[in-house]
């Protein structure tokens, strides 16, 4: 008599989501990445407690539902991490991440938010935990506009955008993307978030740099309607908006990768 082998189809350890899941050795990253950036990028943060700050980040999100996130949740993560950018450095971008980042690499005094420790420990990455578990759910997490918009890593980037813009001062920076036809998107977490917590008492002046891509036709400038739309918003908090199209300092990052271009030259 032959013994059949039972196969059954384990029943799902999480709740299924429409978006990818956590990334694969999310705690190991983010603990790397704040060593990294606590002893190596910014010496002076190297008495940082890193260990401390992960499980603060964790504990943020396990065992909780992921489209249940609040700004609460992220409170002592944010506690640990106080950290101060000098007046007329901080850089805001909206869809043109991969260049201003380009930018605060060469022009180290400058700060977009993945040059703190926060959105450098969390760039890119993914993650969500489970209310039904204490573990993190490696095999979805909610889709931002098909599961849930409070969803865990959504309102992580709401909550640390809100304090990096409250904490800027002076002048400010923005790189905006010309070759898309929303270059100021009110919906985007700059247009939504960013521009509406800057302090008038702090910052004077906002500066955008509004850049085309090189091998695209320029959609948006700083006569279009979008910007001008920036530019009431500003005057409304009495800060001074002042628009330059393809700022020459990042305009150069470009050629860089395309140096035979006309506009290059
Ligand atoms: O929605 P966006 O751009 O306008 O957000 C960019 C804006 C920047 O100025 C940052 O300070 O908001 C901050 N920010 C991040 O730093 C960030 N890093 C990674 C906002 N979002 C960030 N992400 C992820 O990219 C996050 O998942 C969010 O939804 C996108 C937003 O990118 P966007 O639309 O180009």
């Amino acid at each position: 008599v032959s013994v059949g082998i039972l196969m059954w189809r384990q029943p799902p350890k999480h709740k299924e989501w429409k978006g990818p899941g956590t990334t694969a050795h999310f705690y190991e990253i983010l603990l790397g990445r704040c060593y990294t950036y606590t002893q190596v990028v910014r010496p002076e943060l190297r008495h940082t407690d890193c260990q401390k700050i992960g499980k603060a980040f964790t504990s943020a999100f396990l065992s909780k539902d992921p489209c249940g996130s609040t700004e609460q949740d992220y409170r002592p993560l944010m506690e640990l991490t106080t950290q101060t950018v000098p007046c007329d450095k901080t850089l805001f971008w909206s869809k043109s991440s991969e260049l201003a980042h380009d930018y605060t690499w060469v022009q180290r005094d400058m700060y977009t938010l993945e040059d703190t420790l926060l959105g450098y420990m969390a760039d890119g990455l993914k993650w969500c935990g489970d209310s039904g578990s204490s573990e993190m759910n490696y095999q979805s997490c909610p889709h931002w506009r098909e599961d849930c918009s409070n969803n865990s890593v959504s309102v992580f980037w709401n909550t640390v955008s809100k304090r990096f813009a409250e904490d800027a001062c002076g002048v400010v920076h923005v790189v905006l993307n010309g070759s898309i036809s929303n270059t100021f998107d009110e919906k985007s977490t700059f247009g939504r978030v960013e521009v509406f917590n800057l302090h008038p008492e702090k910052v004077h002046t906002l500066k955008a740099w509004v850049m085309h891509n090189i091998e695209s036709v320029p959609s948006d400038s700083c006569s279009s309607s979008s910007l001008n739309n920036l530019k009431q918003i500003l005057k409304t908090k009495n800060i001074i908006f002042v628009c330059q199209n393809n700022y020459r300092p990042v305009r150069l990052l470009q050629c860089v990768k395309n140096p035979e271009h006309s506009s290059c030259r």
